[in-house]
């Protein structure tokens, strides 16, 4: 793994802070109903993020998630604008506006969405994982999903299946403490996600998912061991989201007190509190960071808004015409 230095926690503030303050501008809008149908933020989660990225080969590594999908593709390398264009519909989007904010996707970036079926990407990124192995890429697919997702029975057919073939895959769970309102108590005798991996002798353990540096070095052991041609590994990352499940969830089920304790383990702050400590930055050079975020998320909201919506033919041209394969798109 590339080293984790100065440089590294400068970059996961920058980047962090840019995802986090992308969302509340998405949140903003959304009020305005700018961004429309549903929105899941990635609030509170960045760290897992960002000690995954640093711990992948951008180069060749790919990436599949649930629909809490808006930072990831920004950490593969997708443009923000084309991202934020996205969820406001407009032709300039990563899918030309027809995805929305539930299936960002740049097969160019090796993103590979952004899915709405809970569980469903678990098989999928598997199947990346099975292309690599057979066409003897030396890439590794990262397979992340929510902890209401490891109740599926996708996922157990996926971990038989992964093990059998040794795929290069590492299964990661991002376990926030809840599915919609329903905590991981409440949705099996056991809490202790990490464990399904036993079941199968999959590689499997919990991580502290508020610390970058400690999400990067697991990461990097289960990216390794995947690339060395062992199978896949199984992360139960500990994490907590600071908003409710989407825009529209009255959080019920949990309490402002809950959330505040959670965010005194805040991983921006965390990853500042290392750089003062360390002397890596002066404030001054902090605050230059804050400012150049604000005008990036300003850039993005502008290019979005600025953008035309979708011509109509575009409709036609992501309809298929044939029946088999390979499935050409219907042309005017
Ligand atoms: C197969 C399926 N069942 C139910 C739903 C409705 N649903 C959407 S999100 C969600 C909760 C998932 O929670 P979790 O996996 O913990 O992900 P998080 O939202 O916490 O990131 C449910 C039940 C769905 N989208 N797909
Ligand atoms: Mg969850």
């Amino acid at each position: 793994m590339k080293k984790i230095t100065k440089q590294t926690y400068l970059k996961w503030y920058e980047d962090m802070l840019f995802w986090r303050k992308f969302e509340d501008k998405l949140a903003q809008v959304y009020i305005n109903q700018k961004v429309r149908g549903f929105l899941h933020l990635y609030n509170g989660q960045e760290a897992v993020l960002a000690g995954s990225l640093h711990a992948m080969d951008l180069t060749k590594d790919k990436m599949i998630t649930a629909y809490r999908n808006h930072p990831q593709p920004i950490g593969m390398g997708v443009d923000p604008k084309r991202v934020m264009a996205e969820l406001y519909g407009k032709g300039t989007g990563t899918s030309q506006g027809l995805g929305g904010s539930m299936h960002i996707f740049s097969k160019e970036h090796r993103f590979y969405g952004g899915h709405g079926i809970v569980g469903g990407q678990i098989p999928l990124g598997a199947g990346l994982a099975f292309a690599d192995k057979y066409k003897g890429n030396d890439a590794v697919t990262l397979t992340f999903m929510g902890d209401g997702a490891t109740r599926q029975g996708s996922l157990h057919e996926t971990f038989n299946l992964a093990m059998l073939w040794k795929l290069p895959v590492v299964f990661c769970v991002e376990n926030n403490g809840y599915a919609m309102g329903t905590s991981v108590a409440r949705t099996a005798n056991h809490t202790e996600i990490w464990k399904l991996g036993l079941g199968y002798e999959m590689p499997c353990r919990p991580v502290d998912g508020m610390k970058p540096e400690v999400v990067a070095k697991e990461m990097d052991e289960a990216i390794t061991r995947a690339r060395k041609g062992e199978g896949p590994t199984f992360l139960e990352i500990r994490t907590y989201r600071y908003r409710g499940h989407s825009m529209s969830d009255a959080q019920h089920y949990r309490t402002k007190e809950e959330v505040a304790k959670m965010q005194e383990q805040d991983p921006i702050s965390y990853v500042l509190h290392n750089i003062y400590e360390n002397k890596w930055a002066t404030e001054k050079e902090i605050e230059a960071i804050d400012n150049k975020v604000k005008e990036m998320v300003s850039e993005c909201e502008k290019f979005a808004e600025d953008s035309p919506y979708p011509e109509k033919n575009v409709m036609y041209d992501t309809v298929y015409e044939q029946e088999d394969y390979p499935f050409l798109p219907h042309k005017l």
